[in-house]
């Protein structure tokens, strides 16, 4: 059974009483108590650890050479400055995710800086405690099988993390491109419990980080990543993957891209016009399909609005970029959304599904009845199971 470290550096024992408004209100026993509920649902065994002082958490951590499987740290402020934290994670080794409950990107300066970021796999920010779970989570995907981190870009954000089975290909490959609204606190650690899954069924998987709002995200340029980085799959030839059947599933605001993935081969001019490889499939995962649909409602706090003030061409904004105006994709298309979904209303996948019919689009329609928006990327809901099995049916 793996073991897990949670360790937590300076004033996290006031967690609840502190700030609230910033760090919530579950106390740090609570918070353990969490964690070693969500390590049981995970196979995993949690131990936990908090310090006020620097030198004990360094103890801590050699302490935890060649007896643990993964840790998570949040150090605190002392992530800000303190070289020996970082040194002490390099010197034993242990993949560490760096987790914080605020967003700290949109604080005071000083606190957008980690020392310690470059030792750590992951970091987790912004998430509230559920981020200690999504850690959690990333720890236990990590150890389920190997996988590669390509890069289809300059900036750190273009990377994803690629799987392939074990068994001599050509492989099938689902490209899976995560939600969040575009914001820079979701990142791709979300779809890391599907990639596992369905490398497990024989499938590659390219599970596609993308630059997101607050650092050179929006329109154009985050819907080019997912671009690059599904035309990049041509190119990878030790993978031996069949680019003929290549799928790609969306979930949420990674919905909007996934769609609009499948439906560029028929753009004639701007961004993304001209693929290289064309998904034979597209699954909609309670997907963003009508940006003026997100606008109006607001969803995500006036996300949509955020997501397309950087184009710099708005003649036909909407025909370039949402997907239901961009229909018909002519790509065969499965949508799955939960009547119970409050961050992105059925309602939306109701019209784009009988739009893109009228339009001549083959669409199946999961319309799942008591489903949240977040269970159709559990790979453990019955909302996952019918989504793989249509997958692996069809693809
Ligand atoms: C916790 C702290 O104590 C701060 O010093 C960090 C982090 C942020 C958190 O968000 O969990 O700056």
């Amino acid at each position: 059974m793996p073991r897990f470290l949670v360790l937590n550096g300076p004033n996290l024992n006031l967690l609840g009483r502190r700030e609230p408004e910033i760090y919530g209100s579950t106390t740090l026993h609570e918070l353990y108590q969490m964690c070693a509920q969500w390590g049981f649902a995970l196979g995993a065994e949690v131990d936990a650890f908090q310090s006020n002082h620097e030198g004990e958490i360094i103890d801590r951590l050699h302490e935890a050479r060649g007896t643990m499987d993964g840790i998570i740290l949040n150090a605190g402020a002392l992530t800000h400055y303190s070289y020996a934290i970082h040194d002490a994670l390099v010197a034993v080794g242990i993949p560490t995710v760096e987790v914080h409950i605020s967003n700290v990107k949109e604080r005071e300066p000083w606190r957008t800086v980690s020392v310690v970021e470059a030792a750590c796999v992951h970091t987790v920010y912004g998430r509230g405690i559920e981020g200690y779970r999504w850690a959690l989570q990333h720890l236990a995907a990590r150890l389920a099988g190997p996988f590669e981190i390509v890069r289809y870009g300059p900036d750190p954000q273009q990377v994803a993390d690629l799987r392939v089975p074990e068994a001599p290909g050509p492989h099938r490959m689902v490209v899976l491109i995560h939600g969040g609204f575009w914001k820079n606190q979701w990142t791709r650690d979300l779809m890391d419990g599907l990639a596992v899954d369905l490398r497990s069924q024989g499938l590659a998987t390219l599970n596609v980080e993308y630059r997101r709002l607050g650092s050179a995200g929006g329109w154009p340029n985050t819907a080019l990543d997912v671009a690059t980085a599904i035309d990049q799959i041509a190119e990878v030839q030790h993978a031996d993957i069949d680019v003929s059947r290549v799928s790609v599933v969306g979930h949420s605001a990674g919905g909007l891209l996934a769609l609009w993935a499948a439906g560029r081969h028929q753009l004639t001019d701007g961004p993304g016009a001209d693929p290289r490889v064309s998904p034979a499939l597209a699954v909609g995962l309670a997907p963003v399909s009508d940006m003026a649909f997100a606008q109006a409602h607001d969803l995500g706090d006036g996300a949509a609005d955020a997501f397309l003030a950087s184009a710099h061409e708005h003649t036909n904004l909407y025909r370039s970029s949402s997907p239901i105006d961009m229909l018909p994709l002519s790509t065969p298309q499965l949508i799955v959304h939960g009547s119970e979904d409050d961050a992105v209303p059925v309602s939306m996948s109701d019209g784009y599904v009988e739009a893109a019919r009228i339009l001549g689009d083959e669409v199946e329609f999961y319309r799942l009845e008591s489903t949240d928006h977040m269970e159709l990327i559990d790979p453990h809901s019955d909302a996952w199971r019918q989504t793989k099995e249509f997958l692996l049916a069809n693809l």
